[in-house]
């Protein structure tokens, strides 16, 4: 209990100190927390979830949060943390989140991206990708993780160089971290409600289709919902988020995991994009990650209650 009690969410924590505070959680709140490892890493790191909520032989809906595909973008990580530790306080006295417990697991991965955060702490601040080797005759590492899911795979807003940042890897699903999600969300599709991915930055809520010539059939729902957790977000320090499509918003792109989520039939699935708007961009200073947990907290809640409740 003591390293959980110790543990500080208002500053960066490598993954070492993830890993421990993860096993603390789990600890601490043997009623409604589980630890589920889920997929390996290339460098063969294992990939764990937090599984939090009331335990029951009953079939429960569920939510699914993931931070830290992407290494660079280090307040996502630290949202996920904070965003446990609020859910697992709100559960002792609030009726709606014992309620929500109780009907939904939320799935919880604080760093997908393992290998890559651990080499943005250790080597090259602003990696991005995963730490696979390229393709034959290909020197650079990394795939985007946000471009290899299967959804309109190698389509549009990738590349296949192999040294870009957006690079889409050689096939839909080719790397082990992407498996890992796509076989653990797969497997069990139809209870997810939410399926919500946190990067940084640029203060974004983007829903899907981020392909151009695709529209979701819920669209207009998803719109007022990410509407709602904007006014949500604006209430708490008055930062303004913007609402769309990746396309309307700022660009194009294929193979994301929100994409994919979507056209497996998950209805409510986003990409958050945190603070700030560019003027620290992904070396966001540790005093604004408790503000930018906060705000983001109050909007990812929107969405699930809605999901919940609906
Ligand atoms: N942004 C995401 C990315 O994969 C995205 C999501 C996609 C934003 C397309 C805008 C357009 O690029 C970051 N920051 O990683
Ligand atoms: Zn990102």
């Amino acid at each position: 209990a003591e390293s959980s009690i110790n543990h500080d969410y208002f500053k960066y924590n490598p993954m070492p100190e993830v890993s421990n505070w993860m096993a603390q959680i789990a600890k601490t709140h043997p009623d409604v927390v589980t630890i589920v490892e889920y997929g390996k890493t290339y460098e063969k790191r294992t990939i764990s979830l937090l599984k939090i909520g009331v335990k029951s032989e009953a079939k429960k809906k569920a939510i699914w949060m993931d931070c830290g595909i992407h290494a660079r973008e280090w307040i996502a990580p630290a949202f996920c943390q904070y965003f446990v530790k609020e859910i697992l306080q709100a559960y002792k006295t609030d009726p709606k989140m014992q309620q929500m417990m109780t009907n939904m697991d939320f799935y919880v991965t604080p760093v997908l991206n393992i290998d890559g955060y651990i080499h943005s702490w250790t080597t090259d601040r602003l990696w991005r990708k995963n730490m696979s080797p390229g393709p034959y005759n290909c020197s650079c590492n990394g795939t985007d993780l946000n471009r290899n899911f299967d959804a309109n795979w190698g389509t549009i807003g990738v590349s296949t160089d192999c040294c870009s940042n957006i690079y889409c890897g050689t096939q839909p699903v080719s790397e082990p971290e992407a498996q890992a999600v796509t076989y653990f969300v797969g497997s069990r599709i139809e209870d997810f409600l939410c399926f919500l991915t946190i990067h940084s930055y640029g203060q974004l809520l983007l829903l899907p289709y981020g392909h151009p010539n695709f529209t979701a059939s819920n669209y207009d729902e998803l719109m007022e919902v990410g509407n709602g957790a904007a006014e949500a977000i604006r209430k708490v320090h008055g930062m303004s988020y913007t609402v769309g499509t990746s396309p309307d918003v700022l660009y194009p792109n294929s193979g994301s995991s929100r994409d994919w989520a979507r056209l497996k039939g998950i209805p409510f699935a986003y990409t958050f994009e945190l603070r700030d708007n560019g003027t620290f961009g992904f070396k966001l200073p540790e005093n604004q990650i408790q503000p930018t947990c906060e705000e983001a907290y109050s909007g990812a809640l929107h969405i699930i209650t809605y999901a919940h409740d609906k």
